[in-house]
């Protein structure tokens, strides 16, 4: 199932783009020829949840030796609905991340607003027992699905990642309106704000203009193979690119 399983990284860099603060992994499939493809190649294969476990386990396992050799980097880390909503998740995170030797401050949880809500409570307190532990917790792909701001005063997070597609229209007036109002707020709100999916020099100009933190894409670089970070953290960034 895990054959030709990869985790790859893509670089969140500071919002005038001279810094590599963090990355984000993603899971890629490598084949025997070399072709790399998306998750879904082996999320595909996936047949009950044992082998979903499996996979998600992995993920965080493989993320977190990783990150051991950039202890300057956050490791950013997508975690489902599942998974995340799984009683035992914390304390079995914090003992994996307690083995493997990571700070926990180093780890963040990327979450989908549609994974809180369908069990807003327990979630809200798995939440807030990572981050009392110092583990930080990004709401992923804001602007897609309802992205009430009522989450964004109630939710325990310390991020909130901007979705391609509100960054895809910031060359328009009203969902520039929507990036700039909304990043306001969260800065208001004590979040720090990535936008995902920059792809032009442009909408670089904007999102820094606008107050964004972080920002990733692939004006920066795509995900990369974690030989990649290395040589980012060992010559220095950009200039390893
Ligand atoms: O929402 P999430 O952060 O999980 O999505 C990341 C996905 O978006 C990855 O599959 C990644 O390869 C893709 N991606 C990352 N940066 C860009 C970009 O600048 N443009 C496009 N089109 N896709 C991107
Ligand atoms: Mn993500």
């Amino acid at each position: 199932m895990l054959s030709g399983a990869r985790l790859y990284y893509q670089p969140q860099v500071s919002a005038d783009g001279t810094s590599l603060v963090g990355v984000e992994c993603l899971l890629r499939s490598v084949d025997a020829q070399g072709a790399v493809s998306g998750p879904q190649t082996i999320l595909g294969t996936i047949e009950n949840d044992a082998q979903a476990d499996a996979v998600d386990w992995w993920i965080i396992r493989q993320a977190c030796s990783d990150g051991l050799r950039w202890p300057k980097l956050s490791i950013s880390i997508n975690v489902g609905a599942r998974q995340f909503q799984a009683p035992g998740f914390a304390g079995d995170l914090l003992a994996l991340i307690g083995e493997i030797g990571n700070a926990p401050r180093q780890i963040e949880l990327e979450l989908l607003e549609s994974g809180i809500i369908e069990n807003f409570e327990s979630a809200i307190a798995t939440m807030d027992v990572l981050r009392r532990s110092g583990i930080s917790i990004a709401l992923d792909d804001f602007g897609t699905g309802y992205s009430s701001l009522a989450y964004l005063q109630r939710l325990p997070i310390d991020k909130l990642k901007l979705d391609k597609s509100l960054i895809d229209g910031t060359g328009e007036l009203k969902p520039a309106a929507i990036v700039q109002a909304v990043t306001a707020l969260s800065r208001a709100l004590g979040l720090k704000v990535v936008a995902e999916g920059v792809e032009t020099p442009a909408q670089q100009q904007f999102l820094r203009v606008a107050g964004c933190h972080l920002l990733q894409g692939y004006l920066f670089s795509p995900a990369v193979p974690a030989e990649r970070i290395d040589a980012f953290v060992r010559d220095g960034w950009p200039a390893g690119r």
